[in-house]
Formats: structure tokens, C-alpha cells, sequence
């Protein structure tokens, strides 16, 4: 098949205000009119509130190209348009070829006659995709609500686009329409391959991969048909229909190396080439079995992946998209948040409901290394409508998603939607109403969106809601630990203390979270003045989307710490809390494997610079909380406790096959700088498992429970690196922390080694201006234990600018 590919220099154009500026494809309006100078940084103050027209009006995207002659030889033309956004009347040379309304389904226009020899005029009409949600809500049969942000565009849940585009509780409303997609001239004498997806079984040593290929032809005809994978070949002659053919051959394979999660084992990937006379279609597969346990159990359901017949407990976090600007996404960013995660040690991220199904080369990323991905369906927060209309384009919307992305050895499960059943009871029309919204909602869910992916994903698990106690079960799941997946926000939005993460036990815990403020120079880049360099500044809190954000971190402040006097010590706190919040939940929950096996944290990464619960702040710079979670993720992880009072218990977790035998060391350490050493034993860590090390009674001294802190140390013998983790007996508040003298000594061009008088607790390093990472950071120092920590990245030019940060500084 013979392909121009229309990405480059378009126009956009606004004819009521005069607009007509260049625009690169794959891009959108705002990152258009931004870099034409037109607009203002929509991150910057509050600049994002005078930008609101931007959505409310239609624009047009439009370039010219040349088609030789010989394109129009070879046969029929068709134009694909993917990730259109959202609602488009399309013209070739002023005639309209088709219309777009979702932007999640893949349209192919016939364009044969109206493509003509050298120039042509594509025209891409885009109306208001807010206007248009405002209409569809007036011809409504009843209200269907949605969860409302303090910066939002309305009715966002009618129409099929990036529902956090129209605002979010972490993400600004930036109503941003264009292509995201180069659209694509084909031209074939005869047939087209619509798409190639398979399904993978195994069968004893062997894999029988059944690969399903759909063609289209507009006249019958005879072609051959190529598949090879694996180094195994099928080839044959086939007969095509008018209209659609669609074949389902199946490849026995042996011989093959498994694809394992990061952790497990190596990545490899296959190439399947199917190939017809006049097309062919290259995928990358994967050969893994994976299935989710939810057997019933004396606890009530679990939720335990299994790959390749092994339990995995699944470490990681929620994916939101990478910008709020489409047209700024890049694969290498994008890449440095997969690495980073991988680098935290999460084998799973999930590709949250609210956001968009990325594109094909995210999930390749993915595979490479070793990311499962629960994906959701791309419904978040809100009722949806069960209009004739609205669910044959969701129909369309999932088949062509399902038949996309299925091939992809990472993804893991399906699941419907993000927090729709609990949204059943968050409106008044819905509790009073909840036979009719509950019939609507499984029209879609089930309806629509499950039996799809049964028909055709028969072999990947189907979860109907996130959270959700499990199929046919209509609970909304925030509150029970004892089945399926949960959504742990106790903490946060109901203003628990941290402790309260150990009273609950998920079977999987698919969301939690803490916020914090991003970096000083990451708020910097945002605020004009110092003035603005205040919690409760306008701009500030502008960069705050959740209403009690800011004071929730502040009383936060207040229950375990003294008040931070400076803004940039806020700040710095604001991370430290973060960290200590989600350490606090995955340490106990991970010491529960296999009564809990998974915690994604909310939320690995953010789409604009604002305060959030991510992980990785905008721009890609790990928060405190991402250094934590390489440490509360490793394979290896201890965790130390008091029970009730005076009773100390150690939990020893390994992910990994083998036992793990060492010494463990705990010692008591006093903030002037003591070291008295309480025990010290040899030990084993069991493979896969969460090993209770031991229980001590420890009797101490109302001073001395604020004068120290308790610091367990695994060392396995051999090579592998040791665990340590550390328990203060009060709240650090009123921890009697020293006066420090940190020293810093540079070795290497890129390592420092770090030593102190008297321990110090969370030090967190910081080189203005570098954009590297350190190996670790955010650690406690203690005076018999100097850390060497390596300058991960560019070298910095001048190392001696390093300033430290901790407790008590
Ligand atoms: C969860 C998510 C998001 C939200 C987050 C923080 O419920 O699914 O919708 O941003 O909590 O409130």
C-alpha cells in the first residue's frame, strides 16, 4: 500500500478573530497559537483563566500537498485520521469526504475521485467540542452529572474526548481541539488491511497464536497471505469479498523466551509480519500467559495477577497524560517517566480512565521494559449517557481500541471505567434515582464495553470499574479491603492520619495518594514576583485544583511536624509528608503479601507544573516520593513497627525467586549521635514472600522515645544491596533533633560522600540548575553510616553549589 503521511506545516485559522498562523501536525490549537506568540503561557500565573475562549470557538486546520500521478494509478485512496480532537467536518478540495465526533476511534475515508494529480487542499473544520457538550445536554432525556473542578468545561462526560482536558482536581481546563495523529493518504489497487490482532494461548511447551486479519476490499479478487512470527510461516492464497474479509489463522510456536514483567526476567519481543499482496501490518508481540486471580478465599476475594503461572505483586502508579498540551507530548519524555518508574522499581502502571489510550509507541515502551499496564476505558468521575447514539459510538470507539492495543505482552487487564459505580451516589439525581442511572451505567459498562472485550480479548481479564469488588458486584468498593481493587483515600480526602493506613488490608489498593507542592524552581517558572512565593497566594493556589489542597497540607504539617517557617521550606515539607504518607501504607501493605498483592500509588506524573500527588513533578524532576518508592518497591524491603506500645515487629518482604539469607542488625540510635547496638541475628528472607524477622519487647523511657530512633538494617549475604528502613517512637515534631554538621566530600566527577555528627532525617539534596538525578535522596544520615551518593546524568558543572535540607537545618 502507498502512503503520504500529512504531518508538517499547516495553517490555523479563526476567521472571526482574524486568525491565520502556521501549526504543526500532530499538534493542537493552544501549542499553535502559543508559539505564533498569540497567546500566553497557559501554565503561567493565571493565565490560564483568559484562555478559556480558546475551546468556546471553531477553528480550521488546513494545508495544501502534491499526489502524483501515480499514487492515482495505483487504485482506490482512503484518508485515515486517528486522534482527531473531536468533533471535524473534513474536505479534499472543498468537498466533505466524512465528520469525526470521537477521538478515540480511527476513521478511514474513501477519497478516490476526489484526490487529484498535484495540488490538493485538506481542510480540517473543527467545531467546539464545549458547544457542542452543551447542546448534546439540552436533548437530553434527564440530567446525566459529572464531577465538577473549580476550573472546568461543562458536560465533558457527553462527548468522547480527554475528559481531564475540561479540568481536574491536579490538571488546569485547557479545552485544546486539533490532530494528534498525522492523517494519511492510502492508496491501494485492491485490498487493505484493517487490522491485525491476535489471540495467545499456551499449550504445554508450545503457543498457539491465532492471528485474526480484517480486509477491505471494494471488488472481489485473489491475493496471498502472508504471516510469519517467531520463525514460523503460513502462507496461502485467499479469495476477498466485496466489502469485508476476515481470516484467522493459527501459528503453533516453540521455542520462545517468555516475556516477563521488569524484575522477573527479560523483555523479549517478536516480530509477526502479515503480509497481502498489496499490504502488510508489523507488530510487536509478547509470549506470556496472564490472569488475575479472584478465586474466593477465607479473607473474602482476591486480586492477585499472575503471569506465567507466578504471583506478582504489582508495585507502581496511576498515569495521567504527560501534558495538558497534546502537541507537546514527546516520546523521548515520555520514555524518562516510563524509565523512571522502572527505576523506582513499579512493574505496573495504569493508564487511568480520565485521561486518553495513548499511542501505539507508549505500550511499545512499555513492553520493552517490563510495564504491565492496567488500562481503563476512558470514562472518569461521572454518569454517562446510555443514548442509542452515545453507545454505538462508544461501540465503535472500543473495538477499534481493543483490536489496537491487545497485541501488547504489557497489558494486563481491561477495566472499565475510573470510580462510575461510586459516582452513583456522589449526585442527588443519581441516589434518588439509582434504578435508572444503575440501568444506564450497565448499558455501557457491560453492555457495550465488557461484552466487547470478551468477544474479542476472550484471554485478558475484564474488571468492570476501578474500584469494584469484582464482576457482578455493584458496590462501590472504597471502603472494603476484603475484595477486588480499592481506592484508599481515607487519608487524603477524609483527613485521616497516616496511621490509618494500617487499618485496612487491600486485596489490591489501584489508588492512594498524598499531595505535595512541586520544586522551588519548578514554582519559580510559574509565579512572576517573590509575592507570589506564598502558600495562599492567588497564583499559588491557582496551581491548586483539589478545594482543601492547600490546607490539608497544612494541617498535615501541624500532626506530625513543627511549622515550617519559610515558603521554601513548606515546600520541602510539603514532599518529606508525601513520602512518609505512602511509605507509610505500601511498607504494611507489602509486609501483607499475599493477603494484599498490589499497590498503585495516585499519581506518577503530572500534566502542568501545580501541586498534586504525583510522584514526578512536570518537567520530569523526581519529588522526595519518587526516591521513597525505589525504596519501598524494592525487590528487598524491610519495615519495622510498634505494634501497641513497647512491641517492636520486623517484616522482611522478597519479591524475589530465591531465599535471601543475611543478618539483620537493629540498633538504637540516639539523635546526639549514640549507636547502641539491640540485636543482631542472622536471618532469611523467603522467596516471594513477606517473612515476620521478628518481636521484641522494648522498654523505654518517655525522653528516650523523643531522644531516638530505631534502625533496622537487612544485609543479605553475596552481592545483593542491603535494606534499612528506620521507626521514631513519637512524631518527628517532637523528636529532639540536633544541630548538624553535614559533610559533604566530592570523590569522582560524579559522586559525593556525605557524612554527620548526629543523625540527621530527611535530607534531600538539591544542585540548582542541574537537571540530572541523584542515586538516592531524601535518606536519613547517621554519624556511623557516611553514604556515598552518585550524580545520576550531566555532570554538573559545579558541585560545591549542592545544598542540603533536612529537619533541622
Ligand atoms: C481519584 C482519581 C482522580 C483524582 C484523584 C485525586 O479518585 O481517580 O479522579 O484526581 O482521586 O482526588
Amino acid at each position: 500500500m502507498e502512503r503520504i503521511t500529512l504531518d508538517g506545516n499547516w495553517r490555523l485559522q479563526q476567521a472571526e478573530r482574524g486568525i491565520d498562523i502556521p501549526a504543526a501536525i500532530p499538534g493542537d490549537t493552544h501549542t499553535a497559537l502559543l508559539e505564533a506568540g498569540l497567546i500566553p503561557d497557559p501554565f503561567h500565573g493565571m493565565q490560564e483563566q483568559e484562555l478559556q475562549w480558546i475551546g468556546r470557538v471553531d477553528w480550521i486546520l488546513a494545508r495544501e500537498f502534491d499526489c502524483p500521478a501515480s499514487l492515482l494509478e495505483s487504485g482506490e485512496l482512503f484518508l485515515e485520521l486517528e486522534s482527531v480532537d473531536t468533533f471535524a467536518e473534513v474536505l479534499l478540495n472543498g468537498t466533505v469526504i466524512g465528520t469525526c465526533e470521537n477521538m478515540f476511534v480511527r476513521y478511514r475515508f474513501d477519497v478516490s475521485g476526489t484526490v487529484t494529480a498535484g495540488t490538493n487542499t485538506i481542510t480540517v473544520k473543527l467545531s467546539s467540542a464545549e458547544q457542542k457538550a452543551r447542546e448534546l445536554s439540552t436533548r437530553l432525556p434527564y440530567p446525566v452529572p459529572y464531577m465538577t473542578y473549580p476550573t472546568q468545561s461543562p458536560h465533558r462526560n457527553l462527548i468522547r474526548k480527554v475528559q481531564c482536558h475540561g479540568g481536574w482536581d491536579w490538571g488546569p481546563c485547557l479545552m485544546v481541539a486539533g490532530l494528534y495523529e498525522a492523517p494519511v493518504l492510502l492508496a491501494s489497487p485492491l485490498e487493505r488491511i484493517e487490522y491485525v490482532h491476535t489471540n495467545l494461548t499456551r499449550d504445554g511447551d508450545r503457543w498457539l497464536l491465532d492471528v485474526v486479519t480484517e480486509l477491505q476490499s471494494s471488488r472481489t479478487g485473489e491475493t496471498t497471505l502472508t504471516i510469519s512470527c517467531a520463525g514460523v510461516r503460513h502462507e496461502e492464497r485467499i479469495l476477498l469479498q466485496v466489502g469485508s474479509t476476515e481470516l484467522t489463522r493459527t501459528l503453533t510456536i516453540d521455542g520462545v523466551e517468555p516475556w516477563w514483567p521488569a524484575g522477573y526476567g527479560e523483555q523479549p519481543l517478536y516480530e509477526l509480519r502479515v503480509k497481502t499482496g498489496h499490504d502488510a501490518v508489523n507488530k510487536q508481540v509478547g509470549f506470556r500467559t496472564v490472569e488475575v486471580d479472584t478465586t474466593p478465599d477465607a479473607h473474602g476475594r482476591p486480586m492477585t495477577f499472575r503471569v506465567n503461572g507466578k504471583d506478582i505483586f504489582c508495585k507502581g502508579a496511576n498515569w495521567i497524560p504527560a501534558d495538558s498540551l497534546p502537541g507537546r507530548i514527546r516520546e523521548t519524555d515520555v520514555e524518562g517517566l516510563l524509565q523512571s518508574a522502572v527505576d523506582a522499581n513499579m512493574n505496573m502502571i495504569r493508564v487511568w480512565g480520565g485521561g486518553r489510550y495513548e499511542p501505539d509507541w507508549f505500550y511499545g515502551l512499555c513492553d520493552r521494559l517490563g510495564l504491565m499496564v492496567w488500562q481503563d476505558f476512558m470514562f472518569s468521575c461521572a454518569l454517562y449517557p446510555a443514548q442509542e447514539y452515545f453507545l454505538e459510538n462508544v461501540n465503535e470507539e472500543v473495538r477499534h481500541q481493543v483490536k489496537r492495543l491487545k497485541d501488547h505482552p504489557s497489558i494486563a487487564l481491561w477495566c472499565g471505567n475510573n470510580e462510575d459505580i461510586g459516582a452513583l451516589t456522589w449526585f442527588e439525581e443519581s441516589r434518588k434515582q439509582r434504578d435508572r442511572y444503575l440501568i444506564d451505567y450497565d448499558r455501557l459498562n457491560e453492555g457495550i464495553i465488557g461484552s466487547t472485550v470478551r468477544e474479542l480479548d476472550p484471554n485478558r481479564t475484564w474488571w468492570p470499574s476501578s474500584p469494584s469488588a469484582g464482576e457482578g458486584d455493584y458496590s462501590d468498593n472504597w471502603h472494603d479491603d476484603s475484595k477486588g481493587d480499592m481506592h484508599y483515600w481515607s487519608v487524603w480526602h477524609e483527613g485521616k492520619p497516616f496511621e490509618a493506613y494500617h487499618e485496612v488490608t487491600p486485596r489490591f489498593c489501584s489508588e492512594f495518594g498524598f499531595q505535595s507542592f512541586p520544586s522551588l524552581p519548578l514554582i519559580e517558572s510559574f509565579c512572576d514576583t517573590g509575592e507570589d512565593l506564598n502558600i495562599s497566594s492567588p497564583v499559588m493556589e491557582h496551581h491548586q485544583r483539589n478545594d482543601r489542597g492547600n490546607s490539608i497540607i497544612l494541617s498535615t504539617f501541624t500532626r506530625y511536624f513543627r511549622l515550617p517557617a519559610s515558603f521554601s521550606d513548606q515546600v520541602y515539607l510539603s514532599q518529606v509528608q508525601q513520602a512518609l504518607a505512602i511509605t507509610t501504607a505500601v511498607e504494611y501493605w507489602r509486609s501483607k503479601r499475599p493477603l494484599c498483592m498490589g499497590a498503585l500509588y495516585w499519581q506518577l506524573n503530572d500534566t502542568w507544573p501545580a501541586a498534586s500527588w504525583s510522584s514526578i513533578e512536570y518537567g520530569g524532576r523526581w519529588k522526595t516520593l519518587h526516591y521513597a518508592a525505589a525504596r519501598f518497591f524494592a525487590p528487598l524491603m524491610i519495615t519495622v513497627r510498634e505494634e501497641s506500645p513497647g512491641t517492636i515487629t520486623i517484616y522482611g518482604v522478597n519479591d524475589t525467586e530465591a531465599p535471601v539469607s543475611g543478618s539483620l542488625q537493629v540498633d538504637l540510635v540516639d539523635f546526639d549521635g549514640a549507636v547502641r547496638g539491640l540485636l543482631e541475628d542472622k536471618a532469611v528472607l523467603e522467596a516471594e514472600a513477606s517473612t515476620s524477622m521478628e518481636m521484641f519487647g522494648l522498654e523505654l523511657s518517655e525522653a528516650e522515645r523523643f531522644a531516638s530512633c530505631l534502625r533496622v538494617r537487612f544485609i543479605p549475604d553475596g552481592d545483593i544491596p542491603e535494606a534499612e528502613t528506620t521507626l521514631l517512637f513519637a512524631e518527628p515534631k517532637r523528636c529532639g533533633l540536633r544541630e548538624a554538621a553535614v559533610k559533604v566530600t566530592p570523590v569522582t566527577g560524579s559522586e559525593v560522600i556525605l557524612e554527620t555528627d548526629v543523625p540527621v532525617l530527611y535530607l534531600w539534596l538539591e544542585l540548582p540548575g542541574w537537571k540530572g538525578r541523584f542515586s538516592d535522596n531524601c535518606f536519613h544520615l547517621f554519624p556511623d553510616r557516611p553514604r556515598r551518593i552518585s550524580l545520576l546524568g550531566d555532570i554538573p558543572k559545579d558541585r560545591t553549589a549542592l545544598k542540603l535540607m533536612h529537619l533541622r537545618h
